[in-house]
């Protein structure tokens, strides 16, 4: 989103990382304080960093580096917490990129994937009204033709937005309203076109094949279409976000990952670990249900959070 974030983001990402971050210092941080830094400590480091989610390859790495940083010394909190801090950061700095819907062509199609209830029509809506707030104009597109439930929903977000919307009756062919919808944007001159799709269908590969063919037919209309693909994660279901990555990550042209509901659990290492295995970067994360809680990612801030620093 907005790379000059809004006043208060920061409180906002504190207290929805607040439980991630109370897992790592009560496990993790308190039980070196006051003694120097040894093998063993290093070795609980590494298991505790692995009880995060962190995944064993990026524990590894952080375990060496903080060894590097801090073996033989007595630190305090404030010490140890840094140093934590700083490898995390070094891990997942690469890992992170801007989402700039109005730099690019226009309009600029970005396309919504992941798993039912992982959270895509509400970073959707919350992404919709962050670019009408900004002057975009905007048409939301309800891909997602097989439940009126899930269409509704979308409609609501989209009104509140000042967006214009795009939905067919149940059942309908996803990809004729995609192409219909994009169509209609580029003659009326939209800047940005928002595709919500489906979380289930009857099977994986049916999920799979529908996607593919929405991406299909928006490339006969603007070979580059869709500009970019959004694979939004559930953070509360920990390293099942890694299958998910793999899954989509594998097929489905990503290139982007969005990390929602980071607030809802302690478990938000997770982010490591998918980071690492996707070839897309993070690109924005949830932490909370409001429009302000979808923020830009910041791997500084964010790891300096998870560690539990609160500046
Ligand atoms: N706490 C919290 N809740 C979130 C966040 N993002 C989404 N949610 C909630 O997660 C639930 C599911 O979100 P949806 O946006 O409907 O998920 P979806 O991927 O569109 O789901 P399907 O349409 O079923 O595929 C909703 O209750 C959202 O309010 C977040 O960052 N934090
Ligand atoms: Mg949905």
């Amino acid at each position: 989103m907005n790379d000059t974030p809004k006043k208060g983001w920061f409180q906002r990402l504190s207290q929805g990382l607040s439980r991630s971050s109370k897992q790592m210092t009560e496990q993790v941080v308190s039980s070196f304080v006051k003694e120097p830094l040894d093998e063993a400590a290093l070795e609980r480091l590494e298991e505790h960093l692995i009880e995060s989610d962190l995944g064993p390859a990026a524990a590894a790495r952080i375990t060496e580096r903080f060894r590097a940083l801090r073996f033989g010394k007595t630190s305090d909190e404030r010490e140890i917490k840094e140093a934590l801090a700083e490898a995390v950061t070094a891990e997942l700095a690469p890992r992170q990129a801007v989402f700039d819907p109005l730099s690019g062509p226009k309009p600029y199609v970005v396309l919504f994937v992941g798993v039912n209830g992982s959270g895509k029509t509400t970073t959707l809506g919350k992404i919709a009204a962050d670019l009408t707030g900004r002057g975009a104009r905007v048409m939301v597109v309800a891909g997602d033709t097989f439940r009126a439930a899930a269409r509704d929903q979308l409609r609501i977000w989209s009104e509140r937005a000042g967006a214009d919307f795009e939905s067919r009756r149940d059942g309908a062919d996803p990809a004729g309203l995609a192409f219909d919808a994009f169509t209609r944007a580029r003659n009326e001159g939209h800047d940005v076109v928002l595709i919500d799709t489906a979380g289930r269908l009857q099977n994986k590969q049916a999920l799979m094949d529908e996607l593919l063919k929405i991406v299909r037919v928006l490339k006969k209309i603007d070979p580059d279409a869709p500009h970019e693909t959004l694979l939004v994660l559930d953070a509360t279901v920990g390293r099942n976000a890694l299958a998910q990555e793999q899954i989509f990550g594998r097929t489905a042209y990503v290139s982007g990952i969005v990390m929602t509901k980071l607030d809802g659990t302690a478990r938000g290492g997770v982010l490591v670990p998918v980071a690492q295995a996707s070839d897309a970067p993070i690109k924005l994360i949830g932490v909370g249900e409001g429009i302000e809680d979808l923020q830009p990612f910041d791997a500084r801030a964010f790891s300096r959070l998870l560690v539990g620093l609160e500046d």
